[in-house]
């Protein structure tokens, strides 16, 4: 990582372009990612409420996906950064996905969650999914059939807030990779990450909405452009 001689801590956030080229759709490039379903609207809980079997078919068909997928070569070099960086890192991910830990990373936060949870809501316990959700299995606990998945949804609060906006002050690098700037607050940190006096790089496919915030922006597919910064 070229002149990086005076950074100590860095603050990853990754969105559904690091894993795209592992074949796993992003939300907005593949048109809406299921039966032509805005994210908006299968992920939220009035949605869950108003068609619970829609929501539970989205995510189970996707967990299904997930699980046949790999982790690329970006994955690889953030676990790689991981695993040799003795500053601080944080690597905070808006994807459900797990392919930055199958790849070896550790220091992850799911921001938005994960597909391998299921959560009962009758008694607030998280328990790994098993099958699908969408014959709704009695939750181990309590025996109720509310489980629902282990996701945050829109207007829903992201999990783990303190601990990302702690990291940011903390930080002396904000990069971003594979994310459209499209959903808050994780489209806001390149702007607290401004306002911190934070150095902002942006890896991306192309300009994203907040492209404009970032000290630097390298443009181009994950598996090109983020193992050269790493390395
Ligand atoms: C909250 C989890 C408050 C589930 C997701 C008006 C203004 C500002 C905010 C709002 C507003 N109205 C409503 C809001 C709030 C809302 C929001 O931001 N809405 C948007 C639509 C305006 N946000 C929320 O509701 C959040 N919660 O605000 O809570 C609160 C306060 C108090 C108490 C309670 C609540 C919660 C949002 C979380 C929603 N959950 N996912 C699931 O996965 O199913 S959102 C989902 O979309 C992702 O998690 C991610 O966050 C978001 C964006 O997706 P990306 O990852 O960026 O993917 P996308 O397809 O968009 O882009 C892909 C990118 O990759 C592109 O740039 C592309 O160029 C690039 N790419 C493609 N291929 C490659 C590549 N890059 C590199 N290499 C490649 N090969």
């Amino acid at each position: 990582m070229a002149a990086m001689t005076d950074i100590r801590n860095i603050v990853v956030l990754t969105g559904a372009g690091v894993s795209a080229e592992s074949g796993i759709d992003t939300f907005r490039d593949a048109g809406g990612l299921w039966e032509q379903h805005r994210v908006e609207d299968v992920a939220t809980p009035e949605a869950f409420e108003r068609d619970p079997e829609l929501v539970l078919r989205f995510y189970d068909m996707r967990r299904e996906a997930i699980q046949q997928k790999h982790p690329n070569a970006a994955h690889e070099a953030l676990a790689r950064l991981d695993r040799e960086w003795e500053g601080g890192l944080m690597i905070v991910t808006q994807n459900v996905d797990d392919l930055h830990e199958r790849a070896g990373a550790r220091r992850v936060v799911h921001m938005h969650g994960t597909h391998l949870n299921a959560w009962c809501t009758a008694c607030d316990v998280r328990s790994p999914w098993t099958g699908t959700l969408i014959e709704r299995p009695a939750c181990p606990d309590c025996g109720e059939r509310s489980l629902r998945p282990d996701v945050v949804w829109f207007g829903e609060m992201p999990y783990r807030m303190d601990e990302i906006f702690a990291a940011l002050r903390e930080a002396d690098l904000f990069v971003s990779i594979g994310t459209s700037g499209a959903v808050y607050p994780a489209a806001g940190f390149v702007r607290n990450a401004n306002d911190l006096g934070v150095r902002t790089l942006e890896l991306n496919l192309e300009p994203s909405q907040g492209s404009a915030w970032f000290d630097e922006s390298r443009h181009g597919p994950a598996t090109q452009v983020v193992p050269p910064w790493v390395d």
